[in-house]
């Protein structure tokens, strides 16, 4: 069927074919995160394609998560590139340079940075679809996770260690490729303040060969900077407190803590099931707590939205994003204001805008000077943003809101394309197609 020029597939055809994007774009080991663009691995991709995964059949969807850890690096973190032979993608691990950082690991190259921590929150998802297929699949399950809790639980530590410098208590980025959301207006102003140097090597970008439209990606200029981050942290050896007391960009990041105060609770709980070491699973809820008062605090006093905060400059940050619901990932808030912050999600500012072809919420407000329907965070719609979000209204008991979510996420990937993210009020998609995120939230939200 057919809809304006968007063709409609149903949802067991939807369904094929997004198994099909998951198995096209696997290398055997590892999915790549699309097949032109991303040719490697990155971390929170793996995570949400991990539990696409678990409804094909659970032992991949483990190895999926063990190829990621197998990369972690030995101070704890997740590296938000692992890094494939493939050589077609800028920057490669040559420009990164992290074979020298002591820490990094063995037998695999990587970036040296890390990503959104939602990774609890994938095994979380594949321990609940393996119990619903059946007991051999739930044991493959409960074994991994009693085997990789550890090493997610240092993961989280090394967060707490090394990136919650601020007295405001907020996870902090050193790279907006750390938040997910590259070139989100979030990172404008912190971004202002970066100078690239004059030695700042040469360099050819490849993205922009890779998509119809160059004015879907970041401009040259972002690059530069983007690029000189990372020249900082390579001159700093990746040592992580180093790294944070030179870069020139250093962000709380609010959606990144509600991330990881999710992300601990869920990880304590599944501590609890598999019978962790009790102390660590209490620290873990108290690491869950400090993040979700952060969240809670960082509430503009009128409007309710969260912020981020530019540590260097010692400013909150408003910028009208998807970032100022994060409280509602994670709780935190008086039930009055949390009631205010839906109520802003449902209006005609987000998800309830009139001409928008899917409700589901864009990454910067329609009516928000800094929106663009066409650029990459800095407007479209992001399938994997509003399946975390519909999960944790679930989880939260909100069930009207998560299945809304999950019902206009499917109408908006039902063109079957897989778009990276779409373009909000004609829907259509941007970026890579057959985008192995989006294949993977699409096939959880239909099983
Ligand atoms: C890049 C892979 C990644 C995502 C990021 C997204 C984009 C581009 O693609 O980054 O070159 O790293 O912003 O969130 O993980 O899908």
């Amino acid at each position: 069927t057919a809809t304006g020029d968007r063709t409609a597939h149903r949802p067991a055809s939807l369904a094929a074919r997004a198994a099909m994007v998951l198995r096209d774009n696997d290398t055997g080991t590892l999915v790549t995160a699309s097949p032109r663009l991303y040719p490697h691995m990155w971390s929170w991709d793996a995570a949400f394609i991990s539990m696409g995964l678990a409804h094909l059949d659970v032992g991949r969807a483990v190895q999926e998560l063990d190829t990621l850890l197998a990369a972690q690096w030995r101070d704890g973190m997740i590296p938000h590139i692992v890094f494939t032979s493939d050589t077609d993608y800028f920057p490669g691990p040559d420009r990164w340079g992290t074979d020298n950082a002591p820490q990094r690991p063995d037998g695999v190259r990587t970036s040296g940075i890390c990503q959104p921590p939602v990774h609890a929150i994938a095994l979380r998802r594949i321990i609940d679809t393996a119990r619903r297929t059946s007991a051999a699949d739930a044991r493959t399950a409960e074994e991994f996770a009693a085997r990789a809790w550890d090493a997610m639980y240092r993961w989280h530590r090394w967060i707490v260690r090394h990136r919650m410098p601020d007295p405001c208590g907020l996870v902090t980025i050193v790279h907006g490729w750390e938040s997910g959301m590259d070139n989100s207006p979030r990172w404008d102003s912190a971004y202002g303040g970066v100078r690239p140097g004059p030695d700042l090597p040469p360099y050819v970008r490849l993205d922009l060969l890779k998509v119809d439209d160059p004015g879907e990606r970041p401009s040259d200029d972002e690059y530069d900077r983007y690029l000189w981050l990372i020249e900082q942290m390579r001159r700093a050896d990746y040592n992580p407190d180093k790294v944070v007391e030179t870069s020139a960009f250093l962000v709380g990041d609010v959606f990144i803590t509600a991330v990881f105060a999710l992300a601990s609770d869920t990880l304590a709980e599944i501590g609890d099931e598999v019978g962790a070491d009790a102390e660590r699973v209490a620290e873990l809820r108290t690491w869950a707590e400090r993040a979700r008062t952060a969240t809670a605090m960082s509430c503009h006093p009128e409007t309710g939205m969260a912020r981020d905060r530019d540590v260097r400059a010692g400013r909150w940050i408003s910028t009208e994003s998807i970032a100022g619901f994060s409280p509602l990932l994670c709780g935190g808030l008086p039930g009055d204001v949390e009631d205010r912050l839906i109520a802003a999600l449902d209006s005609p500012r987000w998800t309830g805008h009139p001409d928008l072809l899917a409700a589901v919420p864009p990454s910067v407000s329609p009516d928000s000077p800094d929106f663009d329907p066409r650029q990459y965070w800095r407007g479209p719609q992001w399938p994997v943003v509003t399946w975390l979000f519909g999960w944790a209204f679930g989880r939260r008991g909100w069930e009207r809101h998560a299945s809304e979510f999950r019902a206009q996420g499917v109408h908006l990937a039902s063109d079957g394309a897989f778009g990276e993210y779409y373009e909000p009020f004609s829907g259509k998609p941007l970026g890579s197609t057959n985008q192995s995120w989006t294949a993977a939230v699409v096939l959880d939200w239909l099983c």
